[in-house]
């Protein structure tokens, strides 16, 4: 069996085109495109009722927005953070000429190890960046312990956790500030986008700040900002998915569902999230390609990609191989050894809303029986 149609990692959740016109005819009467308008206004507003918060700033993406969190808390030295992620996170701290410290992850969540920060912390570190992994929640009572202790600041990239939930509400409202995308690909997606949830509105003023220039008013510029503004366009697009995406987290659920128990029955797949969790948004399903599988990951990954099933393997390499991070010390193979031996067993498989149910047995037979 192979698919004539190449089934991707994931698929853009989109309203009916129909729904969308109204919004953009009220953008070409009000020739407002951008820089805070009225839909940018709406969204901000809508959303923060949606995730439960009280204050949240809008971005272009998900970048600038995790480059502007760390301005806005004036980070500076060194940060601890993930290796397990993709590239964004580390290359926030970059351009910040923040320098990253690579600390292991919990083999069962995927995220940093809180049991491994203390011994990473040095007198130049000021923040932990940890991440939300696939939206499988940090352990964050443990991390914002270690910051109290040591007054370190948290920032959360939570690029994957949109509509995750513990038992005190939304995943987004821990840390000194948690950092959403919107990109194509994430399970709320606005084309591009990205958020900062804040914790008052002054850091939300600051922010606003930064993601225009650092414009105070007409004539004063407080700090070297960004242009971080989400447009109009993505800010409307924004309003009609959110109306969506409850239906379309549950469709990811029970696609998740699906999954787990057709996985279970096949010898060396091992499923990384578990079954029908209602706090999760299975925003990716990740599968780990254990010794007792017939094919090596990589030689499963060729294999299904022949089949026309295009599969992932996020996050491989580990962002601590990449160039610009291998020579720091905590970059090191055996300070990461958790991370290492994770990266070359994972392939994330297509889960998407409209993925229908007979297409998931097939991809789930097509990994059962390997040429
Ligand atoms: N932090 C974390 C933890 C993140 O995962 C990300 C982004 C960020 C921060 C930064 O947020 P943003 O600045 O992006 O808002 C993708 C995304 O570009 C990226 O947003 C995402 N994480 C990352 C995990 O995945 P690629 O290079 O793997 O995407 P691409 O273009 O290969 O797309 C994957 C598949 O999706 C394609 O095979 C086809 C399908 N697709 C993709 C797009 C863009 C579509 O069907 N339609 C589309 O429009 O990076």
């Amino acid at each position: 069996m192979s698919f004539e149609k190449k089934i991707y990692v994931t698929q853009p959740d989109l309203p009916p085109l129909d729904d969308f016109l109204p919004y953009l005819e009220k953008i070409w009467d009000s020739r407002i495109l951008t820089n805070a308008g009225p839909f940018h206004g709406e969204l901000e507003e809508a959303m923060c009722k949606y995730l439960g918060v009280k204050h949240l700033a809008l971005f272009s993406n998900g970048t600038l927005a995790l480059i502007t969190a760390l301005q806005a808390l004036r980070v500076t030295g060194e940060v601890i953070t993930t290796p397990y992620s993709f590239v964004a996170t580390a290359h926030s701290l970059l351009w910040n000429g923040i320098k990253p410290v690579f600390v292991d992850i919990d083999p069962r969540t995927f995220n940093l190890d809180p049991g491994q920060i203390e011994a990473a912390i040095t007198p130049q570190t000021t923040a932990i960046m940890p991440v939300h992994c696939y939206g499988q929640p940090c352990d964050v009572d443990a991390i914002q312990n270690i910051a109290d202790i040591y007054n370190l600041k948290v920032i959360y990239d939570a690029a994957h956790a949109f509509g995750v939930k513990d038992k005190g509400g939304s995943i987004v409202r821990h840390g000194d500030l948690s950092v959403l995308s919107f990109h194509a690909t994430k399970v709320f997606n606005t084309f591009e986008g990205g958020a900062i949830v804040c914790p008052d509105a002054k850091t939300k003023h600051r922010i606003d700040q930064l993601k225009n220039f650092g414009y105070v008013d007409e004539v004063t510029v407080a700090a070297p900002g960004i242009n971080g503004k989400m447009s109009e366009f993505n800010a409307a697009l924004g309003l009609l998915q959110l109306q969506r995406v409850d239906l379309a987290l549950a469709r990811r659920r029970e696609i998740g569902a699906l999954y787990v128990d057709l996985l279970n029955a096949v010898p060396g797949i091992r499923c990384v999230l578990p079954r029908d969790e209602q706090s999760l948004n299975y925003s990716y399903f990740p599968i780990l390609v254990e010794e007792q599988y017939p094919l090596s990951r990589d030689a499963l990954y060729e294999w299904l990609r022949e089949q026309g099933v295009w599969v992932r393997r996020y996050f491989y390499p580990l962002i601590s191989d990449f160039p610009m991070y291998r020579g720091l010390a905590s970059a090191r193979r055996d300070n990461l050894p958790v991370a290492a031996a994770i990266a070359i067993k994972v392939l994330c498989l297509p889960i998407y809303p409209n993925l229908e149910d007979d297409l998931v047995r097939d991809i789930v037979t097509l990994i059962a029986s390997p040429a």
